[in-house]
């Protein structure tokens, strides 16, 4: 167990902690409010100084050959292996998070670093035929330069490890501004890259800044690419500011992410993941389910089970192995999902359960399901964050598709069904970046493509072979060994 202690965070730009001065914030543990971090609050100086420093790391990180980088990547998880207990536990005090989920998402970033690790050794470019006799024609990838990666605080160790390690593999350096709710543990994550060997500079840690210290990271002319998870609001900001300084960027934004159930389905099965889509993490994942389409064939006998999955859930501080649901992130979350919960009662939609906070002390919220609700309603359309799932009830398959696909997310998808035709036929329609099969919503896999559609991305993707492509610029080469000059396209003969 951690003890007590206030846990005091500033910047790590150089190879150095800054000196800690009085200027902080103050992060509370959302289950029981009492003091974890305090946190220095960066100006926009630091982040010219963070900059500066990853510019000059990146001339000697990105000679290393790639095998030396994934030396450095294995000894990290090698050192996040050791700290797995530590680092879970301080997450769990930082943002609420359940211990288990905690453990869950620091192996996460363990995998990770073995993956890219791996990737050192790999990291395949490729080599085509060329349409003139004696060429060859090739590609191959080259780091981008200095990433700016900035992140939110639900996952505020395996999401950053999507944007990190491929980006070092590859021979990039990074700033990473972290949510200021979860700075002590990204101070503690990069405090496992540095023990490990990473030289001075090829990672810089920004903390506590606010919106303005962001557009510093967004807009410096030194970044190349701009990796940011977080809300499809601050994400289109984002989007404008790289389109404004021709800035490459990679977005992983909301999710309005709905689970299909067919009246073939294995209901008690579909009960199961719904319960655990929506409520784990409270509800507070980019994956997490906000909406069941179910066939109204099914919808009452679907309920009373998902009902019931949803009493089991025990409720609670997270740090305790057995609770499934902890708080969520402050107050403000608290009034987001009481605004929904008063919403449907002033329309007269039913609450099946939950629906209120719990208790004075800490951000606890009960599991509440609605429904049914229009698919165009304001709980069926917007992300809410939180622990509110809304019921929508089709007639067909096919409304079950268009009622999936017609918000403005799309990141995650599922359908249960027994129909091994149906599923794929839904699996090939539905428009996210992601689906599932007789599965929750969540559960994503560090060796797949991460990413969404529509609002929830921009086409980029950052787990998996993809984060590859994200933070690299390919660079094409072409051999003629000739001795002519040859023409293409014009000197081709086929004939
Ligand atoms: C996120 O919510 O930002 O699939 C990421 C999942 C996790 C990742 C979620 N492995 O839910």
């Amino acid at each position: 167990m951690m003890n007590n202690k206030v846990i005091k965070v500033s910047n790590f730009i150089d190879g150095q902690w800054d000196d800690y001065n009085e200027n902080t914030i103050t992060n509370v543990n959302p289950a029981t409010l009492e003091h974890v971090s305090t946190v220095n609050i960066a100006a926009e100086a630091d982040v010219q100084r963070a900059v500066e420093s990853s510019k000059i790391a990146f001339k000697e990180w990105s000679s290393f050959p790639p095998p030396k980088r994934g030396e450095i990547l294995y000894k990290i998880a090698e050192e996040l292996k050791k700290r797995k207990q530590e680092l879970s536990e301080l997450m769990t005090l930082e943002m609420g998070k359940v211990i288990t989920e905690s453990e869950g998402e620091v192996q996460e970033a363990i995998d990770m670093a073995y993956y890219m690790g791996g990737e050192g050794r790999r990291l395949t470019g490729e080599v085509v035929p060329s349409e003139l006799p004696n060429k060859m024609a090739m590609a191959v990838r080259e780091p981008l330069g200095v990433i700016g990666a900035i992140s939110a605080f639900n996952f505020p160790i395996a999401v950053p490890s999507w944007k990190i390690f491929p980006s070092l593999i590859i021979g990039n350096t990074v700033v990473w501004k972290p949510s200021p709710n979860t700075s002590a543990t990204a101070a503690a994550f990069v405090k496992c890259m540095v023990d490990a060997g990473l030289p001075k500079g090829v990672i810089n840690l920004i903390v506590g800044g606010d919106g303005d210290v962001g557009h510093t990271l967004v807009t410096h002319p030194d970044i190349s690419l701009v990796s940011f998870t977080g809300s499809t609001h601050i994400g289109q900001k984002v989007y404008q500011s790289c389109a404004s300084n021709h800035k490459q960027v990679s977005l992983e934004l909301g999710g309005k992410n709905g689970i299909i159930v067919l009246e073939d389905a294995d209901l008690p099965l579909a009960a199961r993941a719904i319960a655990w889509g929506a409520f784990g993490t409270t509800g507070q994942r980019c994956t997490s389910t906000s909406r069941v389409i179910v066939q109204k064939s099914v919808l009452e006998e679907l309920t009373p089970l998902l009902l019931k999955e949803v009493s089991l859930l025990k409720i609670g501080n997270g740090i305790d192995h057995e609770v499934n649901v902890g708080p969520l992130i402050n107050s403000e979350a608290i009034k987001r999902v009481e605004d929904y919960v008063a919403l449907a009662k002033k329309e007269g939609i039913e609450i099946h359960c939950g629906g209120n906070k719990i208790g004075e002390e800490g951000y606890f919220f009960e599991p509440t399901v609605i429904g049914p609700v229009s698919p165009s309603s304001k709980y069926a359309t917007e992300e809410i964050f939180g622990p509110i799932l809304s019921i929508i009830s089709v007639d067909t398959f096919e409304e079950a598709i268009e009622v999936n696909n017609s918000v403005d997310y799309g990141l995650s998808s599922a359908i249960f069904t027994r129909d091994l035709s149906k599923a794929m036929k839904a699996v090939r329609r539905v428009d996210t970046g992601i689906v599932y099969i007789n599965h929750s919503t969540s559960g994503a896999e560090i060796q797949m493509p991460f990413g969404g559609t529509k609002n929830t991305g921009n086409g980029k993707r950052e787990a998996g072979q993809a984060a590859l492509d994200t933070f690299c610029e390919w660079k094409t080469i072409y051999i003629d060994y000739s001795g002519d000059l040859q023409r293409a396209q014009i000197d081709v003969d086929f004939s």
